[in-house]
């Protein structure tokens, strides 16, 4: 099609009316021009690093998982209910005017935006992606698409999405919504295995038109900055599906989307779950999302919360590997993320503080062999995949032209005082320990150039029990064989 300025406005007119006037044609009108349907289409890579460059930076994100699913917590009918918690409706069977009466119950009066911004904020987190609508269908948020919503539903009443991204303005804290674009259990969207209601018999079409397209554009319109849109389970997503969304994401300039809209888009981000490939992904920004327990929402009796080091040493190898680690709190139904949870957010930022200069901004390691050989292991939905079999170090590095700064995250402090860094083959202009850093006893550490690579000569005890930072600085270009 050849664009004339005359086309080009209609297409800017189509445009203007499908955003904000709700009408569906755009898409449609719209399909052949795939670059004015996907919103970087015909970004240059210069300009895709300059949108990125927050989050690549971040590396730590809170993932919150919440919705009506927090009142029943994991058990229906006096039964605890397997599976992850925010699945119950699904995995229980829960006929759907049965499901809905749980919003009568939910009434966060403990809800504190700004107390979980803090919370956040004090693990180190960057940003701060939230449910606005799971595969439930409830939404988090004041719409007009849809009565099922925690103002219209709950004696709540109230909108928390609203705090939550005044809090995160106050707090410099970037805010992402995850939207469910294809399952919903109770709007007419689709259900992992078909429906088990009568009641949810549907049109998928008419669900994607009236129900996800108004609610993207009402979370893109209504809160301010959004950084982040998350979808999830492409269920019978097809591209005009996706391409009746995608439009949306112009309300929100430069925002962020990952891989799982469906019909064929990749989107910026790929998104491994509780799992963290063996060598992060080349090539592609992303992001690994994790449980702290055995499920995304909250469930009164799963307390198997992952040890503090666990949880660091996950967010290290990631580092290593060049992606993030968008970490998931389960708040119950009262509006409180649990003490199990709170606590080891407060471990891991007490790290972060003294060493946050080792994942913020850092890339992935020059060297690789630090990580082992592949292991297949189980995911959290029992899937193996190559999982990472070594835990002695991890590298990060920040490059500029002038030089390199290495850290090495030591798990496994050396017995013999001495710390090998295999392949390496630079001269060390400057080693040190971050800790003694961040109290102010800056120590040089001795190195030794050699066959072997670099040896550092390291105090006995390792400054910190999970993960002792050593950086070392290099003038010049990095010399390392693999
Ligand atoms: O089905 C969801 C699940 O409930 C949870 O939201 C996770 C988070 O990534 N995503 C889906 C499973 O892949």
């Amino acid at each position: 099609m050849k664009i004339t300025a005359k086309s080009k406005l209609c297409l800017c007119l189509a445009l203007a009316s499908a955003l904000f006037t709700g009408h569906q044609t755009f898409a449609a009108d719209a399909a052949g021009t795939n670059d004015s349907v996907a919103p970087y289409a015909n970004e240059t890579p210069a300009q895709r690093d300059e949108r990125m460059a927050w989050w690549r930076d971040a590396r730590f994100g809170m993932f919150i998982h919440w919705g009506v699913y927090s009142v029943p917590a994991g058990t229906y009918h006096d039964k605890k209910i397997s599976g992850i918690g925010e699945w119950i409706m699904h995995n229980a069977k829960i006929p759907m005017a049965e499901y809905q009466t749980y919003a009568k119950e939910f009434n966060p009066t403990n809800f504190n935006a700004e107390e979980w911004v803090k919370i956040a904020k004090n693990a180190g987190m960057k940003y701060i992606v939230i449910t606005s609508k799971h595969h439930e269908g409830f939404a988090m948020f004041d719409s007009k698409a849809s009565d099922w919503n925690i103002v219209k539903a709950t004696p709540y009443a109230h909108d928390p999405l609203k705090d939550l991204a005044a809090a995160c303005q106050k707090e410099g804290m970037r805010l992402g919504f995850y939207y469910s674009q294809a399952q919903d259990w109770n709007n007419g969207g689709s259900e992992a295995g078909g429906p088990w209601d009568p009641a949810q018999k549907h049109d998928m079409d008419d669900y994607i038109h009236n129900i996800a397209v108004p609610q993207i554009r009402e979370i893109l319109s209504n809160y301010g900055k959004i950084s982040v849109l998350w979808f999830d389970t492409s269920i019978n997503m097809n591209k005009e599906r996706a391409d009746a969304i995608l439009p949306l994401l112009k309300l929100q300039p430069g925002i962020i989307y990952n891989n799982r809209l469906g019909g064929g888009y990749k989107g910026d981000t790929e998104t491994p779950e509780q799992h963290i490939p063996a060598n992060g992904f080349k090539d592609r920004d992303w992001e690994t999302c994790m449980t702290m327990n055995d499920t995304w929402g909250y469930k009164s009796y799963d307390k198997n919360f992952k040890s503090t080091e666990t949880l660091l040493r996950n967010l290290i190898d990631i580092a290593s590997k060049g992606g993030n680690y968008l970490l998931n709190v389960g708040p119950d139904s009262t509006g409180l993320i649990p003490d199990g949870e709170v606590e080891r957010l407060k471990e891991v930022g007490a790290w972060m503080k003294v060493n946050g200069e080792a994942i913020y901004g850092t890339t992935a390691t020059p060297f690789g062999a630090e990580t082992g050989s592949a292991v297949k292991q189980k995911d959290g939905y029992g899937h193996e995949q190559p999982t990472s079999s070594s835990w002695v170090w991890r590298c990060t590095k920040k490059v500029t032209p002038e030089g390199a700064t290495l850290y090495l995250n030591i798990f496994e402090w050396p017995k013999d005082g001495k710390f090998v860094v295999p392949g390496l083959k630079n001269k060390i202009d400057e080693a040190y320990l971050l800790k003694s850093n961040a109290l102010g006893m800056h120590k040089h550490l001795k190195t030794v150039n050699g066959d072997n690579g670099v040896t550092i000569s390291v105090p006995e005890t390792a400054p910190d029990k999970i993960a002792s930072v050593v950086v070392l600085k290099i003038k010049g270009a990095l010399d390392v064989q693999q």
